[in-house]
């Protein structure tokens, strides 16, 4: 295994030589995690790590610590079997949601790393169904990528059960311009020859999208081995089985490198109000012409975006898409800047009657 197999670059090697090197340290890519055990690649192979102490010490939010796809410093314990992650290099893209957790009253709104280091992010939607696919779902991804820092590239999947899969692929071309859009068949011979164009020696990969859209027989298609759990699609909801519950890293013998997340329900933003306006760049370029610099689009006098949708020149259902993920980030905001300063509220206690 090649530190280039691995998805190494130039940018890691120049935070990585200046600081560590001298140090002892080798440099090693997190391909598991589960719990405190990070399951790790370096040049010699695979290997279980853990956090040092000081790590931990100077560590404040999850984020901190290392997710699949991060690049860490190790040191080599002497039984050469463990290592430690001394330091986590600094992320050149990250894919994160927000994850809240409530305890009580108290609602903590936390980044939740999915993958790190992505360059090409594959949005995968499954074409089965009656209803088909959610553009709605497409734009949050899309917004999701575009925060990132990685490429997006849209899959549609499972082409064989669709009636019409162009006319598919034509609604995602309309929301997501300039992205490429791809329509695959994972279980068929053959079915994601277009993906193989983005793979190269040292890109790497994640698969986001639905549980049950494919994301591992796509995997496993590309890897031409199983390498993936997969899982059959209950009949009720078209939905396959959490099967997947952790991202993991693959790295392929052919060159490239995969991660698989596990099905994302809800993709809960979390930051990038800059990814937003990139992911409704036609809805921005109206709203230029807006009377108002600050307009909301929320019926102001002279909306050049109200006058779109009544040309019929963009649906409206962008519009209120384009306010829902304003509106989370903004929401997440809040909650990220006052979430600690909520107190735990004792519940008011029934006041007893005078006698
Ligand atoms: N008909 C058809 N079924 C597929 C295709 N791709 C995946 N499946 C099936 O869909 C189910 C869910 O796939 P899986 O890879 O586990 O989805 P994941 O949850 O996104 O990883 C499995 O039963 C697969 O065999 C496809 O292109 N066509
Ligand atoms: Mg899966
Ligand atoms: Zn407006």
């Amino acid at each position: 295994m090649t530190l280039e197999s691995l998805g190494w670059s130039d940018c890691f090697n120049q935070n990585f030589s200046t600081d560590y090197a001298g140090k002892g340290f080798l440099p090693a890519r997190v391909w598991r995690t589960s719990k405190q055990i990070y399951h790790i690649f370096c040049e010699g192979g695979s290997f279980v790590a853990r956090v040092s102490g000081n790590f931990r010490h100077r560590a404040r939010v999850s984020s901190d610590y290392p997710a699949v796809g991060d690049w860490v410093a190790v040191k080599m314990k002497p039984d050469g079997i463990e290592a430690e992650i001394r330091e986590l290099l600094p992320r050149k893209t990250v894919f994160s949601r927000q994850a809240v957790s409530a305890s009580g009253t108290e609602s903590k709104s936390a980044e939740q790393v999915i993958a790190a280091n992505v360059d090409v992010a594959f949005l995968v939607a499954s074409l089965d169904g009656r209803r088909g696919f959610s553009l709605r779902r497409l734009e949050r991804y899309l917004t999701l990528t575009r925060n990132s820092g990685a490429v997006p590239v849209v899959v549609l999947n499972k082409a064989d059960l669709s009636e019409d899969p162009e006319s598919a692929a034509i609604k995602a071309r309309e929301i997501a311009p300039g992205v490429p859009v791809h329509t695959v068949s994972a279980i068929g011979k053959n079915g994601v020859e277009p993906l193989r164009q983005y793979v190269t020696k040292s890109v790497t990969m994640v698969l986001l999208g639905a549980s049950g859209s494919g994301k591992s027989t796509i995997i496993n298609s590309m890897a031409g081995v199983e390498l993936m759990r997969t899982s059959a699609v209950r009949r009720t909801d078209a939905r396959g089985r959490h099967t997947t519950t952790w991202s993991e890293l693959t790295v392929l013998d052919g060159g490239g490198i995969l991660i698989d997340t596990p099905g994302l329900r809800d993709v809960q933003l979390w930051s990038g109000d800059s990814a937003i306006e990139e992911t409704f760049s036609e809805l921005q370029e109206i709203a230029k012409h807006c009377r108002f610099r600050d307009c909301q689009h929320s019926g102001e006098p002279g909306c050049a975006v109200a006058k779109a949708i009544d040309s019929g020149e963009i649906e409206s259902s962008r519009l209120v898409s384009f306010k829902k993920q304003k509106e989370e980030i903004a929401a997440a905001m809040r909650r990220r800047n006052h979430g600690e300063k909520i107190k735990h509220v004792k519940p008011l206690r029934p006041r007893r009657k005078k006698k």
